[in-house]
């Protein structure tokens, strides 16, 4: 019998541990450290064997396949032993990709906006009354959704981590929103590595899928000349348009038509919630993934113009005297930032900072002098940023708590202003992650 160790019990493990049972195979789960309640429970009512608090090496050297959770990186001491025994790792997608039927997926990808898409993408779908599950690096485990579920599409949020445990699984409808630098300390500090991971996307697509993808990002355009793909494109740009015999979409004066196939819809982005070049971007991506996928052009339209902005991504807060406050904890690289700015109309106190992943901040610097007049640097070291911007702005701040940061934003702005935390930054130094620094953040303005 097929002998399946699952390293990790966080949601992509306990997913994958139960379709295994499922599935009649030996399963054995395995947690360095605490396996959380609802997770145990589920174990233990799915009758999964699984151990906390370490690695029993012999028992999981034993296994046929081993499933790793995202995570857990390469260079973990059980992985390495794991490789040396010759014993093949593959991720959760690739696991539960096998039990799918006839279940179509649709799988988004990219350095930026893959929430924000996956989310657009989904609301589609289930508006449409489509039978639908959401999954990846957001919503419910996938591996979960298949063991327990019966659906007819998959909108799955992939990360690069993902990416790399995915070997013979195929997205029906690949979508990859752009790539720039992230994570590169999980890729021997190599962008191309990167890149390569991103483009496993389209791995295994054949001439009856889609590949979605942005026209105007260098690194893809630099990349798809590597590839054979047989599969239909459906580039999208606002820079240069960019024709492909399948389909794509456009963006000129705030208006986009996306075609695909011969299924075809208009967009003004005037109307929608959300707003700026970025998302003009995701919604491009979102409607014609979902144009692929047979969706109705006036539904597509319809919810997009009814999506609001997904929490921590430029969600506006709430407007104080005259000062609109913004949260963008979840813009933790310099990319993310710069579509921030790019999409502010008013006078900037810009909150930035946290732990450096090795950032280049040059990209940022021409809007920082067009909109910024404060920068409040919030971290334990802030001396990069404040090196970088001192001189660019007209007036910058270090503050090494949460608290001195909020009280000089507030100071700062003068009626007409944006507050904008935009950290370009991770959140570790100061915060439990991005979620509990974007609620902080709401939290201080409602009260003050
Ligand atoms: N662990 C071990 N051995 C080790 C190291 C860790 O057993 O050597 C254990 C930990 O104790 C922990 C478990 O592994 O209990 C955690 O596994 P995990 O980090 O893979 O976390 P999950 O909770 O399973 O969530 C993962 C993704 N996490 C990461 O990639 C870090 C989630 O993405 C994803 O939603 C989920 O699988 C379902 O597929 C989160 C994320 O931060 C949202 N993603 C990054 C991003 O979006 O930038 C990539
Ligand atoms: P991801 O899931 O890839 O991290 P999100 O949709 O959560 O993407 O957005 C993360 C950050 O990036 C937010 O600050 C958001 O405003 C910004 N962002 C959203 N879409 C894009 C895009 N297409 N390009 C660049 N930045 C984006």
């Amino acid at each position: 019998m097929k002998n399946i160790v699952v390293l990790g019990g966080g949601i992509s493990g306990y997913g994958s541990a139960i379709l295994a049972k499922k599935k009649g195979f030996g399963v054995f789960l395995s947690d360095s450290g605490r396996i959380a309640d609802r997770y145990r429970q589920k174990l233990d009512e799915w009758q999964v064997p699984y151990e906390e608090g370490g690695h029993s090496e012999e028992r999981i050297l034993a296994a046929t396949e081993v499933v790793k959770s995202p995570g857990i990186p390469e260079t973990a001491p059980i992985v390495r032993k794991i490789r040396a025994a010759g014993i093949p790792v593959i991720s959760e997608m690739e696991f539960a990709g096998r039990y799918l039927g006839k279940a179509r997926c649709i799988c988004i990808t990219g350095s930026n906006g893959k929430t924000t898409t996956t989310s657009l993408i989904y609301k589609i779908m289930r508006d449409a009354g489509l039978n639908v599950a959401l999954g990846g690096n957001i919503g419910e485990s996938f591996a979960y959704s298949v063991a327990t579920g019966d659906y007819d599409w998959y909108v799955l949020e992939l990360s690069s981590f993902q990416l790399d445990g995915m070997f013979k699984f195929r997205a029906h409808i690949g979508v990859l929103m752009n790539i720039t630098p992230d994570h590169l300390d999980r890729y021997d500090h190599c962008f191309q590595n990167y890149a390569d991971s991103k483009m496993r996307i389209t791995q295994n697509q054949t001439s009856r899928d889609w590949f979605v993808y942005s026209g105007d990002d260098e690194t893809i355009w630099q990349q798809l000349p590597r590839y054979d793909l047989r599969v239909r494109q459906l580039p999208f740009a606002a820079r240069s348009a960019v024709a492909s015999g399948a389909g794509d979409a456009f963006l000129c004066d705030g208006k986009f038509t996306a075609a695909a196939g011969k299924a075809s819809v208009e967009i003004d982005m005037s109307k929608m919630r959300i707003a700026g070049l970025h998302n003009a971007y995701n919604a491009m991506a979102a409607a014609l993934a979902t144009l692929a996928a047979g969706v109705a052009p006036a539904r597509i339209r319809k919810s997009l113009y009814d999506f609001a902005p997904v929490e921590h991504r430029l969600e506006p807060v709430a407007e104080k005297n005259g000062v609109l406050w913004i949260n963008d904890s979840k813009a933790t690289n310099v990319d993310s930032v710069w579509y921030a700015l790019e999409s502010m109309k008013r006078p900037l106190v810009w909150i930035a900072g946290g732990t450096d992943k090795g950032n280049d901040y040059g990209p940022l610097k021409e809007f920082a002098r067009q909109k910024v007049h404060t920068l409040v640097c919030m971290g334990l070291d802030n001396a990069k940023l404040v090196g970088e911007f001192s001189g660019v702005v007209p007036e910058v701040i270090s503050a090494d708590s949460f608290e001195a940061a909020m009280a000089a934003a507030k100071v700062a702005a003068r009626p007409g202003d944006t507050v904008l935390l935009s950290p370009a930054c991770a959140s570790f130094d100061l915060f439990r992650n991005y979620e509990h620094r974007g609620e902080m953040f709401k939290e201080w303005v409602n009260q003050h």
